[in-house]
């Protein structure tokens, strides 16, 4: 059975128009990768997944596939699986098919901001799961997370892809206190965070010879002509993308390659670019277990359980509330 409850409603069109404005008019300039994600956004991080250079989902994929079983055994073996950013849930299907096997798989809520993305995880899950209750929550998950279904089952919220790592600091701790305020006694958080690395390899996986990062990277101003009437020009601008290893994160950008005006309608707005000018769209937070814990501590959350892959490149990290 099927289910999937909307909430991009006014108000995140609101949201949006005050976030970009408010990022467009910042010096430097800045918006949020949430925006990355129309469905060309999803195709093309589905492509990034694939591409040699990228190795998180890779390492990811491998964890899953040879701790799956342990992994939910530490959990409690829970009935319902939440998965915050599930997108195609390609690697979801490692924690659901142990779930099968062990005879607790009950219900899977997807939750993602990309509206026909959630659509089509979902009616694929049916298929390849018969009798799974799929309840799909398509919103911001950092404004709509109490929207979760609630129940009595035991559940584990799934964060993967080391999408932890596109929040602040800030963003990050107030996100995680909510989740573990989500969390009861008997359930847990299964997060997936990319490691700390040497800069060639990082900077290599954020911008691979392909381009698809770089396509990626300009979708945000694709969105932006689309949804709030803008004129960027794509062509206008360039990829960057630089590890800072003081902040030990990937911080991707786009630089202006001329003087340019972009026009954003819908915001009645205009923003001037000077040439090699640089707007931040994302960062990427890598992580080692001490400051993970540390994170988890900051939200009143503790570390169960770790695994890395084989290479130790990334981690995924069972936590639960304190105490
Ligand atoms: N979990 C998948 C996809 C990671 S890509 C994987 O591991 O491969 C990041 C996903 O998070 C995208 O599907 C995107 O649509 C979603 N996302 C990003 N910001 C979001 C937000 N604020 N609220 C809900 N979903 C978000
Ligand atoms: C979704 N997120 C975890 C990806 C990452 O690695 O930070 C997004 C991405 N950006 C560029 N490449 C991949």
């Amino acid at each position: 059975m099927i289910a999937i409850d909307v909430h991009l409603d006014a108000d995140a069109a609101a949201r949006m128009a005050r976030d970009v404005r408010a990022g467009l008019c910042d010096y430097p300039k800045e918006l949020a990768p949430k925006y990355f994600y129309d469905d060309r956004g999803s195709l093309l991080f589905e492509q990034i997944t694939e591409l040699p250079e990228y190795y998180p989902t890779r390492a990811e994929r491998q964890i899953l596939d040879r701790h799956s079983a342990e992994i939910l055994d530490v959990a409690g073996r829970p009935s319902t699986l939440i998965e915050l950013g599930s997108g195609s849930a390609a690697k979801t299907r490692h924690l659901l098919s142990a779930m099968r096997d062990l005879g607790c798989l009950d219900t899977y809520v997807p939750v993602d901001i990309s509206e026909e993305i959630t659509h089509r995880t979902a009616a694929e899950l049916v298929d390849e799961y018969p009798g799974l209750d799929v309840h799909g929550v398509v919103c911001d998950f950092e404004q709509h997370l109490e929207r979760i279904p609630h129940g009595t089952d035991r559940r584990m919220i799934a964060f993967l892809g080391g999408t932890i790592g596109n929040l602040y600091p800030r963003q990050r701790q107030a996100f995680l206190e909510r989740i573990a305020a989500l969390l009861g006694p008997h359930d847990h958080l299964l997060l997936g965070t990319d490691l700390v690395k040497d800069r060639d390899r990082l900077e290599a996986a954020y911008d691979d010879s392909a381009g698809v990062t770089a396509e990626f990277n300009k979708n945000v101003l694709a969105v932006l002509n689309d949804q709030l009437d803008a004129d960027f020009d794509l062509d206008g601008f360039e990829h960057v993308a630089r590890y800072d290893d003081e902040a030990e994160r990937m911080d991707i950008r786009l630089r202006a390659l001329a003087d340019q005006e972009v026009r954003i309608d819908e915001l009645d707005l205009e923003v001037s670019f000077s040439e090699g000018e640089e707007m931040r769209t994302e960062i990427s937070t890598k992580f080692t277990r001490e400051r993970l814990q540390s994170v988890y501590a900051g939200a009143g959350l503790e570390l169960r359980a770790w695994f890395t892959d084989a290479a130790g490149d990334y981690a995924l990290s069972l936590a639960a509330p304190a105490g």
